[in-house]
C-alpha cells in the first residue's frame, strides 16, 4: 500500500479511474463539488410548472439539499461520477416483444436492481481507494433514488452530455449507461464539460408517442410511460393508455430512435440481459399469483411496480394488442380482487371489441360495485358499441 500526497491530484485521478473499472464500471469522469445552481433553477422551475407531479417526493427541499454537495458532504471537494453500461445485444428478443401477447421491460430493468450492484461498486471502490490514498476519507455514493441530480454532475463531469430526450449521451456508450457518484473530500483533478451536444437532430421529441418530451430536455413526468408503468401507482389515463403500447415497465422509445446510440456496445455484465425478464408474456403476467410474482421478479427492478401494478399494465398492453383471443382471459380479470386491475381489464375488452367483450362487460356491469370500475365498465361498452346504459340511467 502506498501513501498519496493529497497534494497529487492528477495522479490519484488516474488511480480512481483504475479503481474504478476494476470494481466494474465502464466510464468513471470527476467534476468538482461547487454548488449546481443552475441546475436547481431548472429542477425547481420543472417543480413549479407541475413537471414533476406525480413524484410527491421529488420536492424544492429534497433538490435544494440535492444540488448542493456541500450539504450532502461537509468538506466535499469532488464529484467521481460513474456510467455503468446496460445495454445488451438481443435483438431477438425485442422481435418477440414487439409480437402480440408479449410486454416490453425497459433495458435497464432486464437484470438484477442496478441500485444494489452499483451501491455495492461503489462502496468497494472508496474502500480500495482509502487503501491506496493511506487513510479514510469523507465519501457518500448516491444512485438514484438519493437527491443528488445524478445527470447534472455526469453533465459537469464530462461523462457524456444532455440529450434532448432528457437523458446523459456518452460518445463511447450513448444512454445505455446508469450513473452513480461519489462525492469525495479528496482533491481529484476534474475533467472538463465535453462541448457536444445533438446539433440540430431532433429525432427523439416526435418518436415519443406520449409527447412527454414537452420542450427540448424537458420531460413532463405525467405524461412518461415509465412513470406511469412504474412510478403511478394507481389509474393510468384514459387518454395516455392507447400510446402505451407494449411497454409494460418502462419504455426506451426516445433512446432506440437516437443516433448516438448506435455506438451501443454489448455489456458482458451477467447483472444484465436476463431472459426471463425482457419480453413477458402478457398472459401469464395477468395470471400471475402474488408469490410467482415475487419468485419470477425478486432483485430486479420490476418489483417497483409491484404485483398489481405490472397486472394493470399487462391489461393496459392486451388491450392494445387488439388480439380478441385475449378477451377470454380479460373477462376473467373483470373478476379480480383488485379494483385496478377490473378498471384496465374494463378499459382493455372496450378497445378490443366484438361480442365476447361486450358480454363480458354487460355481464360484470351487473355485478360491480366498485363506482369507478363502473364507469370504465360504461366507458368500455360505449368504444365496444354496446352500451345499455347501466349506470347512467337504468335501461328498463
Ligand atoms: C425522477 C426520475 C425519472 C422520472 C422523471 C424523468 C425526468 N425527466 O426528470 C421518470 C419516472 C419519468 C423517469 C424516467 C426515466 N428514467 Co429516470 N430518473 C429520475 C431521477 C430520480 C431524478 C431526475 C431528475 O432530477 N429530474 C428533474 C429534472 C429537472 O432533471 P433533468 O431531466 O435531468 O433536467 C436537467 C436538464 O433539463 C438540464 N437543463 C435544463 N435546461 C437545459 C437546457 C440545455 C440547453 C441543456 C443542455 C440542459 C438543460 O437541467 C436540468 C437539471 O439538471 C433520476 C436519478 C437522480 N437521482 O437524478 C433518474 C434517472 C434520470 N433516470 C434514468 C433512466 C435510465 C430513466 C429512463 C430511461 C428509464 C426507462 N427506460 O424507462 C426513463 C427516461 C425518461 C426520459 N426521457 O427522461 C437514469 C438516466 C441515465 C442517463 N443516461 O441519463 C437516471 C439518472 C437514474 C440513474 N442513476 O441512472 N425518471
Ligand atoms: S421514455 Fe418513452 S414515454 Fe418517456 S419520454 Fe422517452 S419515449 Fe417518451
Ligand atoms: S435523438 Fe437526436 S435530439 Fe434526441 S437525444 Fe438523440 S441525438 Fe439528441
Amino acid at each position: 500500500m502506498t501513501a498519496i500526497d493529497d497534494a497529487a491530484a492528477v495522479d490519484l485521478r488516474a488511480i480512481v479511474e483504475r479503481l474504478a473499472r476494476d470494481v466494474g464500471f465502464d466510464l468513471v469522469a470527476i467534476a468538482d463539488a461547487a454548488d449546481f445552481a443552475g441546475d436547481r433553477d431548472a429542477a425547481l422551475s420543472r417543480i413549479a410548472s407541475g413537471l414533476m407531479d406525480g413524484l410527491p417526493w421529488f420536492t424544492p427541499e429534497r433538490v435544494g439539499r440535492g444540488s448542493n454537495p456541500e450539504r450532502l458532504l461537509p468538506g466535499a471537494k469532488s464529484i467521481i461520477c460513474l456510467g455503468l453500461n446496460y445495454y445488451v445485444d438481443d435483438a431477438a428478443d425485442d422481435t418477440a416483444g414487439d409480437a402480440v401477447g408479449y410486454g416490453k421491460v425497459a433495458r435497464y430493468a432486464r437484470g438484477r436492481d442496478y441500485h444494489r450492484v452499483m451501491k455495492r461498486r461503489m462502496r468497494r471502490l472508496t474502500l480500495l481507494l482509502s487503501e491506496q490514498v493511506g487513510r479514510e476519507f469523507g465519501a457518500r455514493w448516491y444512485v438514484d433514488d438519493g437527491p443528488m441530480l445524478d445527470r447534472a454532475a455526469a453533465a459537469r463531469s464530462g461523462l457524456g452530455w444532455f440529450g434532448k430526450n432528457g437523458n446523459i449521451l456518452t460518445p463511447q456508450l450513448g444512454s445505455w449507461v446508469l450513473l452513480g457518484q461519489i462525492i469525495t473530500d479528496l482533491p481529484l483533478a476534474p475533467d472538463a464539460p465535453l462541448a457536444k451536444t445533438c446539433g440540430s437532430c431532433a429525432r427523439c421529441i416526435p418518436a415519443c408517442p406520449t409527447d412527454a418530451i414537452v420542450a427540448p430536455y424537458v420531460v413532463d413526468n405525467r405524461r412518461c410511460i415509465s412513470y406511469q408503468t412504474i412510478e403511478n401507482k394507481g389509474t393510468i389515463p384514459r387518454p395516455l393508455r392507447a400510446s402505451i403500447g407494449n411497454w409494460v415497465f418502462g419504455c426506451d422509445i426516445c433512446q432506440d430512435v437516437c443516433p448516438v446510440n448506435r455506438k451501443a456496445v454489448s455489456s458482458s455484465d451477467p447483472n444484465f440481459g436476463r431472459k426471463d425478464v425482457s419480453d413477458l408474456d402478457l398472459i401469464e403476467l395477468l395470471e400471475m399469483t402474488e408469490p410467482e410474482f415475487r419468485s419470477r421478479f425478486a432483485g430486479t427492478p420490476v418489483m417497483r411496480a409491484k404485483w398489481v401494478g405490472m397486472r394493470r399494465n399487462a391489461c393496459v398492453a392486451l388491450g392494445n394488442s387488439g388480439n380478441p383471443a385475449a378477451a377470454p382471459l380479460l373477462a376473467r380479470a373483470l373478476n379480480d380482487a383488485s379494483p385496478l386491475v377490473r378498471a384496465h381489464a374494463a378499459w382493455a375488452l372496450g378497445r378490443i371489441g366484438g361480442d365476447d367483450a361486450r358480454k363480458a362487460l354487460r355481464r360484470a356491469a351487473g355485478s360491480e360495485t366498485d363506482a369507478g370500475v363502473l364507469a370504465e365498465i360504461g366507458m368500455g361498452l360505449d368504444e365496444a358499441g354496446g352500451h345499455t346504459g347501466f349506470g347512467v340511467a337504468p335501461s328498463g
